[in-house]
């Protein structure tokens, strides 16, 4: 391939949105949550000066040889109603209330239990209890104990959905 094919190549395919390393993950979960600090952490971003999301972000992390389109979308009640819209052609969701969504057959579904750092944050068991997770057949899923502030668990967390997503393919 010539470089104006190869560029023509990359355009196209950025167009598409979708090569084979390249997912797209929601992040949905309430407000103040820390979506955004996590997102903010994966990318090795400063997580001091996040204010609440009033519409989504969008950010690529390359991770485990893949490429992560990270669509953040902010919580608070008056925009969940949007949730919806951004729901097609998702590799990863996050939250249990959208788990019969026929655009999200077969994604996995990872929930981080985030704020472990501080002494009041519920144990990621607990969490798993309260969102009824064992009932789920149709999705993989997993709990993830993790802190977006200090990072920790963040990565644990992405490791489970690479290889999800890997064994998926296979
Ligand atoms: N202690 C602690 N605080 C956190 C953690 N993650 C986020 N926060 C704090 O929680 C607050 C909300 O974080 P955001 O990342 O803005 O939350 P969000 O889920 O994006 O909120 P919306 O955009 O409104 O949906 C901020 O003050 C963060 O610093 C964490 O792991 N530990
Ligand atoms: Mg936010």
């Amino acid at each position: 391939m010539g470089d104006a094919e190869k560029g023509l190549f990359s355009v196209i395919e950025k167009l598409k949105g979708k090569t084979e390393q390249e997912l797209r993950i929601v992040l949905l979960g309430l407000d103040n949550a820390g979506k955004t600090t996590l997102l903010k952490t994966l990318a090795s971003e400063d997580v001091n000066t996040i204010t609440p999301t009033q519409g989504f972000n969008i950010k690529s992390v390359t991770t485990n040889g893949m490429k992560l389109n990270v669509w953040d979308i902010g919580g608070q009640r008056n925009i969940r109603t949007f949730w919806k819209k951004y729901l097609e052609n998702t590799d990863l969701l996050e939250l249990s209330e959208l788990i019969d969504e026929e655009n999200l057959k077969g994604v996995p579904i990872l929930i981080f239990a985030n704020k472990q750092d501080l002494a009041t944050a519920s144990p990621a068991s607990e969490i798993a209890e309260g969102l009824n997770l064992h009932t789920y057949r149709d999705h993989e899923w997993q709990i993830q104990a993790c802190s977006a502030l200090t990072g920790e668990g963040v990565q644990d967390g992405m490791n489970w959905f690479c290889n999800s997503i890997v064994n998926k393919k296979k």
